[in-house]
């Protein structure tokens, strides 16, 4: 398929448009790259997306968003190698499944611990989040060290922006995966998974990060941002 230039519309502190950049990264696809506050909801910026969120992927005069899908459409649209879900019918139904679950469980976890200001709340989560993430462990290749195997893919990819910001919870809240059994295998996916190239051209200053961040982690913090999100609003 391909055709045109892809245009893709990032915001830099997004872990979720980060998914559709590394997606875009891996495949060596030639894109243009659009700063985008989704924030500021000028008529321009939902007439390219009504839901107003990045990431967006505008290609051949067609508009793609939501994170994983941008990643299945890039794999798709440039069916070139690598494969960032594999071909076998069952390893592509995993690798969906495995999204999924990060969507579903770490990715509301990592928010509602960021999130909650209350210690005894937090102190609540923390356990959840390690049980989750030991759930994913347990289903990763056993030899790896990518999540499917030897090649970054559709999983590594859901989940590497959000542990790229697990030191912004180490920071705000003192969480940390253990260092040892069962998670040394957690530790080896993510050496390869900061490592891998596609990863590393889209990974942010820590100090930038960690400040943009003190408006969830820190309710007294004034942020319309923040506010919105600790009243249900859509997720950051
Ligand atoms: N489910 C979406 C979430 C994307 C998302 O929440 N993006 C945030 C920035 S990190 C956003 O655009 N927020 C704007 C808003 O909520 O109005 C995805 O996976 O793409």
């Amino acid at each position: 398929m391909a055709g045109g230039i892809p245009k893709l519309y990032c915001a830099w502190f997004c872990p979720f448009a980060q998914r559709a950049w590394i997606a875009l990264e891996a495949k060596g696809v030639d894109f243009e790259y659009i700063e985008q506050d989704p924030y500021n909801k000028t008529p321009e910026w939902l007439s390219i997306n009504p839901r107003g969120m990045v990431p967006v992927i505008v290609h051949n005069n067609n508009t793609v968003y939501e994170s994983p899908v941008c990643i299945e459409y890039v794999d798709e649209a440039w069916p070139i190698e690598p494969r960032l879900l594999p071909t076998d019918p069952y390893h592509r139904a995993h690798a969906r499944i495995w999204g999924d679950f990060i969507g579903k469980k770490i990715t509301p976890l990592f928010y509602a611990l960021l999130m909650k200001q209350s210690e005894a709340e937090q102190q609540g989560i923390k356990p959840r989040l390690i049980r989750e993430l030991l759930e994913l462990v347990k289903a990763m290749d056993p030899k790896g060290p990518f999540f499917q195997g030897e090649k970054l893919g559709f999983v590594d990819i859901m989940l590497a922006p959000h542990v790229a910001r697990f030191f912004i919870l180490k920071h705000y809240r003192g969480f940390e995966v253990p260092k040892s059994g069962e998670f040394e295998r957690f530790h080896l996916w993510w050496e390869a998974v900061r490592n891998a190239p596609a990863v590393k051209a889209t990974l942010q200053d820590d100090g930038k990060l960690l400040d943009s961040y003190q408006r969830y982690a820190d309710a007294s913090v004034k942020s319309q941002v923040g506010d919105a999100i600790r009243k249900g609003g859509p997720m950051p």
